[in-house]
């Protein structure tokens, strides 16, 4: 039981949500280790949404408006984390919803299909594995693809990434937009849009945006990806990191 005035109240509840989400089956156990890292970085960036990361959200909404087939890839970490936000999400934003899993196993893909069904998903791809086909470039379980969702998205939104299949996609001509807590990491190097925050303060502020945005013209939208540049944006989040160190320093 953790006490609601603990310090570090917040983190410790997400840290109970992953162990008993790996005790459950729908986390990894590298997951946990990502888990790990991420709140590593999250202490970093001052563990909330920075002006930086919400130029990216709002450019990311505008992409994601602009998709003719938008899909959120979803792995055990997005799961277990803000499955409901996901479901949420897809709705505003006309998203289909793909498992994709890079410890791929039969059981964890119906763990997590459990989840998003408890959350409200109606359809979820990237399931029955006679239906996927493979993604040329990615030689993990990450390569099971639906030929309806993730074959042929023109945007992708992966909250939380391993760098192999953001590159391969990218390369395929995809729109990949990625939230990473770790603003030197591959995937973030990579995708067309990195959001630099924590998938739980991320997704939520993604739907209100996009609800925000949906009426406006595509023209509009257009410039707002058009002027986003994802390397200065991953340069403002490396600029936080290094003020808060700096600010330990002059003290
Ligand atoms: O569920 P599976 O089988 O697909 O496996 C998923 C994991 C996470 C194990 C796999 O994708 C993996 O190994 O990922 P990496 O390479 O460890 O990368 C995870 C990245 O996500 C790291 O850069 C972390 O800093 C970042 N991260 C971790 N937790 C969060 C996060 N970013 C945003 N929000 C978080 N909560």
């Amino acid at each position: 039981m953790i006490s609601e005035d603990h310090p570090r109240y917040k983190s410790l509840i997400l840290r109970e949500r992953m162990v008993n989400a790996y005790k459950a089956g729908i986390l990894a156990d590298a997951g946990l280790i990502a888990h790990g890292r991420g709140e590593a970085y999250d202490y970093l960036i001052g563990e909330k949404t920075s002006e930086t990361a919400k130029k990216a959200i709002e450019a990311g909404s505008a992409a994601l408006l602009l998709a003719k087939n938008p899909v959120i890839s979803v792995n055990g970490n997005a799961a277990a984390l803000v499955s409901d936000d996901i479901v949420k999400l897809s709705c505003v934003s006309n998203a289909k919803i793909e498992i994709n899993l890079f410890y791929r196993t039969p059981e964890r893909v119906d763990a997590i299909l459990k989840v998003l069904k408890k959350s409200g998903a109606e359809e979820v791809l990237g399931v029955d594995d006679k239906n996927l086909e493979h993604f040329k470039g990615i030689n993990s379980p990450r390569g099971s693809v639906s030929p309806e969702g993730l074959l042929t998205a023109d945007v992708i939104l992966v909250p939380l990434e391993d760098g192999d299949r953001t590159e391969a996609l990218v390369k395929s001509g995809k729109f990949v937009i990625a939230i990473d807590l770790n603003p030197l990491s591959r995937t973030s190097k990579t995708a067309s849009i990195t959001i630099v925050d924590n998938i739980v303060r991320a997704i939520p502020l993604l739907i209100e945006k996009v609800e925000e945005l949906k009426n406006l013209d595509e023209k509009i939208l257009q410039k707002m990806v058009d002027n986003f540049n994802n390397t200065d944006n991953l340069k403002g989040s490396l600029k936080i990191i290094l003020s808060s160190i700096e600010k330990l320093e002059s003290k």
